[in-house]
């Protein structure tokens, strides 16, 4: 989907305001097309440093990205955004990416929270640390946190079951960054989570993944010049 100047969405009904590798936001992408919702996206490049008016306007708490503007009205907070969309496109045809069941549900969230906290912090410290004991560090706690999750899929298709669900939508942004753990730290996560290895490749069968996620080696590109690597 083609990115629109900042005033071009005021007509659309979804609006998806993001930058292109951005993790947390490829999830709200990803969801609105499982659910074959039209959206805008409006593009917000975070090589920038300031924020645009439209993201001061619609986030003034966070500032962040991503932001989902429906009718007019935004939406902030991927995994928000994500059960958003589960709540309001949601019928006979589309079928929910939440579980049914309150217990399921409740793990697919805490799950969710991790990748959020601790992926993320990880992945963070392991692009960021720039003394080799540091890196060292954070690349095993990485992998640690990869492994715990290949251990949550178990020998499930997807972590939603049969079908992808919330938690493959909010885990499936960071499968574009396991080329940049090869390149940057030398993991090599098909060898070592052969599971979620797998489960990557059934994902990117799904066009809205498909879709959405950069290639290994642009998404190691721009975390490249992100952090200044070498
Ligand atoms: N918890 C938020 C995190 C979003 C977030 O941190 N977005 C970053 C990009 S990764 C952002 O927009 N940063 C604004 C900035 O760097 O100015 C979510 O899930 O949406």
């Amino acid at each position: 989907m083609a990115a629109a100047r900042s005033h071009e969405h005021e007509g659309a009904a979804v609006t998806c305001v993001d930058f292109w590798c951005n993790e947390f936001g490829m999830r709200a992408r990803i969801a609105l097309r499982e659910k074959g919702v039209p959206f805008a996206f409006v593009e917000e490049d975070l090589r920038v440093r300031e924020r645009s008016d439209l993201v001061r306007r619609m986030n003034p708490a966070h500032r962040s990205i991503p932001i989902l503007i429906h009718g007019g009205r935004p939406v902030c907070g991927s995994l928000n955004i994500v059960e958003y969309v589960d709540e309001v496109w949601s019928d006979q045809t589309r079928r929910r990416l939440l579980p049914a069941d309150p217990l399921e549900r409740a793990r697919a969230r805490f799950w969710a929270d991790f990748v959020d906290r601790e992926v993320y912090g990880a992945q963070t410290r392991f692009l960021t640390s720039r003394s080799e004991a540091a890196k060292a560090a954070a690349t095993a706690e990485l992998l640690g946190h990869l492994r715990r999750l290949e251990a949550v899929l178990g020998d499930r298709a997807f972590f939603g079951g049969e079908e992808l669900g919330f938690l493959d939508v909010a885990l499936v942004p960071f499968s574009a960054m396991f080329h940049g753990y090869e390149r940057h730290g030398g993991v090599d996560v098909a060898a070592e989570c052969p599971a979620l290895a797998r489960w990557v490749g059934r994902c990117a069968e799904r066009e809205s993944v498909r879709g959405v996620l950069p290639s290994g080696h642009d998404m190691y590109e721009i975390h490249r010049e992100f952090y200044d690597l070498e």
